[in-house]
């Protein structure tokens, strides 16, 4: 007898088969019993007769406990109202083992509640769908880039030196020096697009953030492509065209995850290249506009990100900040040095910054002087340095969230859903 997995069934009709997997829901009606078993791919009717099965099979049904795991065997039958359109006439069942009392129930649960039960809570549909999502999202950057001709490049997790400021650095002992988990890849991938000219990397980076929101995490994939020759119009360029092809991507393959989640999609299907592109300056100007207390100089929060956001249909570029408020080694405007030639792209429907870009310092002296600026020690850099010493060309890069991209496609109001087992300010468990 064939195993197959529920996805399959519709090469299966008619036919007897085998299907391995747990329960995930049961109701009876005296001589009949549905079960309803998942298997990770999806989840079907089992129905089982009284007449059809032995007692023992019967009797066993009776007692099944939530998530128990049981081996199955059925005639899979089509069925118009059934969820993938089949069901199982349900002929033999083994069980593989009992479960004790599923903490998890059909019933509302807190938030709190779920997340401490996050290995348990994988199981559930809505946690599917999310996950499948993200996973067709890292297929289709990798897709994306692969098929540009970029060479991946893993960058590694224990660095000497930081990379996106101090403040968020986590420390390690690394025998008798100290190690920081890397908080990007991009210092790496500068060197490798030195050697190599199209660059990516994608990995986890990790980052001390004491702000307790609904975008942040301390724990986050990040994906950073780096170019050489590149300068900030062709970075914003890129970007457009990498996040327009994973959204058209998830629409394409992930339809019905995206209805599971009840995810209005006529939102993502606008977007389509090019994206608007504002400068900070404009940018301060509309919040201004807006009624928000803020002057140029100041960096936005969450909120006033939204408030941008709302003024477009598709995610919107910003562009040239304050070098003040930005990392060492973006290039200032060679025709306005306050600011620097970088880019936040702000998601739609107030997800905010999913993307920071910029074109970086070719410059060793100036490099140096930025350095100094902002207390980095020179002999921990020596080597990024000596990228501006041999060859040094124009090149650009940034770096994509994919917690807060999966969040905005999926429609989600926070990030912790959309990776396995998040890392927040106040959660290490599971
Ligand atoms: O700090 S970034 O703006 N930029 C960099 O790290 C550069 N070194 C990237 C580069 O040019 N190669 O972070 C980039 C993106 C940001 O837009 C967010 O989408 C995401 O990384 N990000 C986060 N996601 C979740 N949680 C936290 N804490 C977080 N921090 C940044």
């Amino acid at each position: 007898m064939a195993q197959v997995y529920v996805e399959n069934l519709n090469q299966h009709e008619g036919e007897e088969v085998t299907i391995k997997g747990w329960i995930y829901n049961k109701r009876s009606s005296g001589r009949i019993q549905f079960l309803m078993i998942r298997d990770g791919t999806g989840i079907v009717q089992g129905v089982m007769v009284k007449s059809e099965v032995s007692s023992e099979v019967f009797a066993l049904g009776k007692e099944l406990m939530q998530e128990s795991s049981i081996i199955a065997q059925g005639i899979v039958r089509p069925d118009e109202r059934a969820p993938g359109g089949y069901e199982l006439t349900i002929t033999d069942l083994q069980l593989v083992h009992m479960a004790e009392e599923y903490p998890i129930t059909p019933k509302e649960h807190g938030t709190e509640f779920l997340m401490d039960h996050r290995h348990l809570w994988l199981r559930s549909p809505r946690q599917h769908a999310i996950l499948r999502v993200r996973h067709e999202i890292i297929k289709g950057i990798r897709d994306f880039f692969d098929e540009r001709g970029f060479v991946l490049i893993d960058t590694p997790i224990l660095t000497p030196a930081a990379c996106e400021g101090t403040t968020t650095l986590f420390e390690t002992d690394y025998f008798d020096d100290k190690a920081f988990l890397a908080q990007s890849g991009q210092l790496y991938v500068e060197a490798a697009a030195m050697a190599f000219g199209k660059v990516y990397c994608f990995g986890p980076t990790f980052r001390a953030e004491k702000s307790k929101t609904r975008r942040h995490l301390m724990e986050f994939w990040m994906i950073e492509p780096e170019v050489a020759y590149a300068d900030h119009e062709d970075n914003m360029r890129l970007q457009e065209d990498l996040v327009s092809f994973v959204v058209q991507r998830v629409l394409t393959h992930r339809l019905a995850e995206l209805e599971i989640l009840e995810r209005d999609i006529s939102r993502l299907q606008n977007v389509v290249p090019p994206f608007p592109r504002i400068s900070y300056d404009e940018a301060i100007e509309r919040l201004q506009d807006a009624g928000v207390d803020i002057e140029w100089g100041a960096d936005f929060g969450g909120g006033d990100e939204t408030i941008l956001a709302e003024q477009f249909e598709r995610p919107v570029f910003v562009h040239r900040y304050p070098a003040t408020i930005k990392a060492f080694y973006m290039k200032p405007d060679p025709e306005r040095p306050e600011v620097v030639l970088c880019d936040d792209l702000l998601a739609p429907e107030g997800y905010g910054e999913i993307i920071g870009g910029s074109q970086r310092i070719d410059d060793p002296d100036l490099l140096k002087q930025r350095m100094s600026e902002h207390d980095l020690p020179e002999e921990t850099y020596a080597w990024y340095l000596d990228l501006r010493r041999y060859g040094s060309v124009p090149h650009s890069g940034f770096g994509l969230g994919l917690e807060r991209t999966v969040a905005w496609i999926c429609g989600l109001p926070h990030v912790r859903e959309t990776i396995p087992f998040p890392r927040l300010i106040n959660r290490l468990y599971p």
